[in-house]
């Protein structure tokens, strides 16, 4: 069973068009065209679920929501840690903050199963996960959802379950 944050936050629902930006990235190695690609890609799981749609800007001033990469402590109280442990973390409604873990070996686009780190996480899978939690979604009980709160490296999970998607259409 899916959850909610505490009191239940979402973006207003009279608000169908949130916009994104990939701001801060001087601490990955990743090529804007592939984080680009990659973050869109996780998006529209969501929009195809919704009737909510994404929009990626240049300029962190015009979104809703913020993506960077960072290293260790980074100014908000929840440091990074080096490879595995957190990966990322997203705020709940209507932050919008999404952060995440320079130091992991991210898989952006490819094949995460044949990655040659055994520390290897797709970028990807992580995106949508922490996409629920921008979106207000908390952890789901439920195993196979997207909201599951484990994730194995090397390993690819993409898709939203029914639970997610209940879920998050209850929310919007
Ligand atoms: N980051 C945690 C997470 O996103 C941070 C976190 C813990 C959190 N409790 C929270 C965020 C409650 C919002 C609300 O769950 S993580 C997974 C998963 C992480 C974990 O780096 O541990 C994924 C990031 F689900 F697999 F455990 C992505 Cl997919
Ligand atoms: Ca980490
Ligand atoms: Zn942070
Ligand atoms: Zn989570």
């Amino acid at each position: 069973l899916y959850s909610y944050f505490p009191g239940s936050p979402s973006w207003p629902r009279s608000k169908k068009s949130l916009t994104y930006a990939i701001t801060d990235t001087r601490a990955t190695s990743i090529d804007r065209a592939t984080l680009s690609a990659v973050f869109a890609r996780a998006f529209a799981r969501w929009s195809e679920a919704t009737t909510l749609n994404f929009t990626e800007v240049s300029s962190a001033r015009d979104a809703d929501i913020t993506i960077g990469f960072y290293a260790g402590d980074h100014g908000d109280g929840e440091a990074f840690d080096g490879p595995l442990g957190t990966l990322a973390h997203a705020f709940s409604p209507t932050d919008g903050r999404f952060h995440l873990d320079a130091a992991e070996a991210w898989v952006a686009g490819g094949d995460v199963s044949r990655a040659s780190s055994d520390v290897a996480v797709d970028l990807e899978s992580v995106a949508v996960h922490e996409i629920g939690h921008l979106l207000g979604l908390g952890h789901s009980s439920e195993p196979g959802a997207i909201m599951y709160p484990t994730i194995t490296s090397r390993t690819k999970k993409v898709d939203l379950a029914s639970d997610d998607v209940v879920g998050i259409q209850s929310l919007y």
